[in-house]
This record gives structure tokens, C-alpha cells and sequence, in this order.
């Protein structure tokens, strides 16, 4: 008997508005994070993690830079067909019939490849969003669609109802049958015997072959037409008489995480959460573990030189705490502290970085002192300059300061 053959789809067209100005030149899952990483990283682990090497990236929107990491840093080798990380952008596959459009949304850019699935001859097509941080076992949750003998499983996430309604959210039996779903209700449901707790969405799907195929063609033509899984798909399969299970991340489980439930799911869609996320991963005791080897994460891999520290004289000491830095970076007399800083920045003299994100190539020159900041790529601070240390002089300068004060400074921006 042959085995279930698996697909991945990853859906990486999302246009991150929130994360503006991060993502003025980039889609949100080529935004830089944790250092070394980008947003989709953690998404094309978690199908690796998974043994699932068989993985389309669906993209769209200011797609260059998510590109030319994928090209560049993830390969698999040349001589197995079945392993690949194909880029798909919209290209207008179905022009004839459809005329000239992108995708539609996220269920019309999977109906627009219909083909690659067809190709493939899939058995079950795992569809995924590229925009979170999460670690999650994608095999376990195909091996519950096929015991439970699903068309549709939604990975679900329970979070507290009074956040629920940006998410699509569900209504499930006791066996995690899906009996409801909403997409982003005002008033979300709680769950039964938990009015306070809501199953909601993660926007990960396993769909069975056939089930897909009647849907999307049922959906995208016709009078059905709805282009997002979410507010059209889901929802009308479930009035079709579909059977969509209900997958509880919480149970997922994660090798080398044992005994540890699995709640760990970050949208990180504003400055704020994306901040957030960040200094988490230099506190003392992160909620996300980078170090699990049994769940290792990769990156596109740069070549970087080493990281140095340089101490010329006492009292220029270069040193870091509480902080993660890739390679090539140079700390030469300042300090930096409960930051994550990328690849060669470089810190000078009597400089101070604190609780802050640098993205590659940023330059801090001496007695310059930069607290609460993200910097994106390609800036040099000049000699002196304060950054989140006063308001009115960041706002002068035209950067965006978040909701909680978080002062983000654009990508090539010249003082
Ligand atoms: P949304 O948060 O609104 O809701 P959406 O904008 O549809 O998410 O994006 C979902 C994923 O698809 C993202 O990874 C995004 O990058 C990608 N994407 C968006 N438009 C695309 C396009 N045209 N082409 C290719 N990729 C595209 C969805 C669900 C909710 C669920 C949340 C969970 O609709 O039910 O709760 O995700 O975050
Ligand atoms: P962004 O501002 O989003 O980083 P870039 O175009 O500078 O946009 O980089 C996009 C991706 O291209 C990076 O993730 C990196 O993997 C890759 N890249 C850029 N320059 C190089 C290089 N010199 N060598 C290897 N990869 C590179």
C-alpha cells in the first residue's frame, strides 16, 4: 500500500499592515525575528519537524525579500523530487477563465494552483499560514484527520473569549466535531462549560484531496464565489454537510517538550506583540525555546564572521547581557542589554543598547544610546543620538512610536 501523500502549503501573502513600517518593503513573513530568523521560518520548520519536505510557498504582496531568502537559504538537494520549497507567486494561472487577477484571498490563491495538487497527486493538503511563531507537530494533527476520517481539521487554539473576535472561531461537539464557525464575531461563543474560553482559529487546515477539490471548485465558480478559508470556505462546507474536525493545539505534541503543554502561538501582528515576542526571547526564561535540538530551527544560512567583543581600556568595555546576536557583529566598547541584535551590527564606545531589536547592518556609534527601540536594517546612528529616550525628539524625526512607546526606526533611514 502507498503511503499518504502529504502537501504543504504555505500561505505567505499577508500584508501586515499593522507591522507598517517593518513591512513597507516587505511582506510580514519576510519580516526579520529573533536575530536570525524570519517570521516564515517558523512555519517551514514546523513542516520539516514534521517530515513533510514537500512544501509550496504561496506569495503575493512586496514578495522580493521573502524570495530571496527562500532561494537563497532554503534548499533542499537536487535529486529527490518529492523534496522541495517552491516558491508559487500569483501569476495568473487560471487567466483564461478567470481573467486578469491575483489572489483573490487565501482560499483563491490555492484554487489557482489546483494544478501543483493535482501534479502532485496529493492524499491530504496541509495549508498553513506563514505569519505566526509557534512550534507545532503537523504530523500529529494529519494523523488525527485520518483516524477521525475528517474532509476538513482546524487546528484550534482556546484563548480568552474577550479576544476572540479577530479570529474565526468555532463550536465543536464532544467529539471535536466542528458543529459552528464564525469568522471574526463581534460576540464570540465560549466553549460549553466555559463561557470565558473560545476555540478559535489558527488558520491551519489538513484537507482530504476530494473534499478540497469539491469545495474550492464549488466555492471560487459559481454563484458560492468567497475567496478565504476562513469566511467562505469553511463556513460553507460546514453547511454542505462536510465533516470538519477541530484540532486542539494544546495537545500538540512537541519532541524534547514533553509533559509541557503546547500554548505557545504568536500572531505578533503589531509592533507591540511583535516587540513583545522578541524580548521574550531574552529573558531569563523564555516561554519559545530556540535551543530544543529535538525541534531544531533553521534559517536561511548567511555566511557571517564571528561575533566579537572588544575591552581596549578599562572602562570601554564591549559587553552584552541578557541578549542574542547572530553572526558577524562587532560589540567594541558599549553595552548592550536585554536586546536581540541581527547579523553585523556594530556597536562603538561608550554606546548603550537597551531592551531594544537591531536588525542587520545597523551602526551605533559612540555615546549614542538607544533604549526601547526596534531599528530596521541598513541604519547608522550617529555619535550621541538618543533613541526612546524622549518623545518629542523621536517624533521630530518622523518615527513611529507604538501604543506602549516603542519608537521603530525605518529600514535605511539617514539622521
Ligand atoms: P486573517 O488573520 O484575516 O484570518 P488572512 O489575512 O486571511 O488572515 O491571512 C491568513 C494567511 O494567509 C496569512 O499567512 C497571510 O500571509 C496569507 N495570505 C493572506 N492573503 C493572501 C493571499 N492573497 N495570497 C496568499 N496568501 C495570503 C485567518 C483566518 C481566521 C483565523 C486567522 C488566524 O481567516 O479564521 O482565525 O487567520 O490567524
Ligand atoms: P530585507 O530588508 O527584507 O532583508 P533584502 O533584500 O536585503 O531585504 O534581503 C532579503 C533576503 O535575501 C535575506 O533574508 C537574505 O537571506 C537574502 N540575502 C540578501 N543579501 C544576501 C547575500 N549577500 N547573501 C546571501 N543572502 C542574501
Amino acid at each position: 500500500m502507498k503511503s499518504a501523500r502529504i502537501l504543504g502549503m504555505i500561505l505567505a501573502g499577508g500584508q501586515g499592515s499593522r507591522l507598517s513600517p517593518l513591512t513597507l518593503k516587505r511582506s510580514k513573513p519576510a519580516v526579520p525575528f529573533g536575530s536570525k530568523y524570519r517570521i516564515i521560518d517558523f512555519a517551514i520548520n514546523n513542516f520539516m519537524n514534521s517530515d513533510i519536505f514537500s512544501i509550496y510557498v504561496l506569495t503575493q504582496f512586496k514578495a522580493q525579500s521573502l524570495t530571496e531568502h527562500i532561494q537563497r537559504g532554503w534548499r533542499f538537494g537536487t535529486f529527490l523530487s518529492d523534496y522541495f520549497i517552491t516558491l508559487v507567486p500569483a501569476q495568473m494561472y487560471r487567466f483564461e477563465e478567470l481573467g486578469p487577477v491575483w489572489y483573490r484571498g487565501t482560499a483563491d490563491a490555492v484554487y489557482q494552483n489546483m494544478h501543483l495538487i493535482d501534479n502532485y497527486d496529493a492524499d491530504y493538503v496541509a495549508i498553513f499560514s506563514g505569519d505566526h511563531i509557534y512550534k507545532m507537530n503537523i504530523r500529529h494533527m494529519v494523523e488525527q484527520h485520518i483516524d477521525a476520517g475528517a474532509d476538513v481539521t482546524i487546528a484550534a487554539y482556546p484563548m480568552p473569549q474577550t479576544e476572540a473576535h479577530r479570529f474565526g472561531v468555532m463550536q465543536v461537539d464532544d467529539n471535536w466535531r466542528v458543529t459552528e464557525f464564525l469568522e471574526k464575531p463581534a460576540n464570540p461563543p465560549g466553549i460549553p462549560g466555559d463561557p470565558t474560553t473560545t476555540l478559535t482559529s489558527m488558520g491551519n487546515y489538513i484537507f482530504s484531496r476530494k473534499a478540497l477539490d469539491e469545495l474550492l471548485n464549488t466555492n471560487m465558480g459559481g454563484d458560492l464565489a468567497g475567496f478565504d478559508f476562513g469566511g467562505d470556505v469553511i463556513p460553507h462546507a460546514l453547511a454542505a454537510g462536510y465533516k470538519v474536525q477541530a484540532y486542539d493545539f494544546h495537545k500538540n505534541p512537541i519532541p524534547g517538550q514533553e509533559g509541557i503543554a503546547n500554548t505557545y502561538w504568536k500572531d505578533v501582528g503589531t509592533l507591540d506583540a511583535y516587540y513583545e515576542a522578541n524580548m521574550d526571547l531574552v529573558s531569563v526564561s523564555p516561554e519559545f525555546d530556540l535551543y530544543n535540538h529535538q525541534w531544531p530551527l533553521r534559517t536561511s544560512s548567511e555566511f557571517s564572521p564571528p561575533t566579537k567583543f572588544v575591552h581596549e581600556v578599562e572602562g570601554r568595555k564591549g559587553q552584552a547581557f541578557n541578549s542574542i546576536m547572530a553572526g558577524g557583529t562587532i560589540i567594541s566598547g558599549g553595552t548592550v542589554r536585554d536586546s536581540v541584535l541581527g547579523r553585523a551590527v556594530r556597536t562603538h564606545s561608550y554606546s548603550l543598547v537597551e531592551s531594544s531589536v537591531l536588525f542587520d547592518n545597523v551602526e551605533v556609534h559612540r555615546n549614542a544610546h538607544i533604549r526601547r527601540a526596534i531599528i530596521d536594517k541598513d541604519v547608522e546612528v550617529p555619535e550621541g543620538t538618543r533613541i526612546g529616550l524622549n518623545a518629542e525628539e523621536d517624533a521630530a524625526r518622523g518615527f513611529k512610536i507604538t501604543e506602549s512607546g516603542i519608537v521603530v526606526v525605518p529600514k535605511g533611514y539617514r539622521f
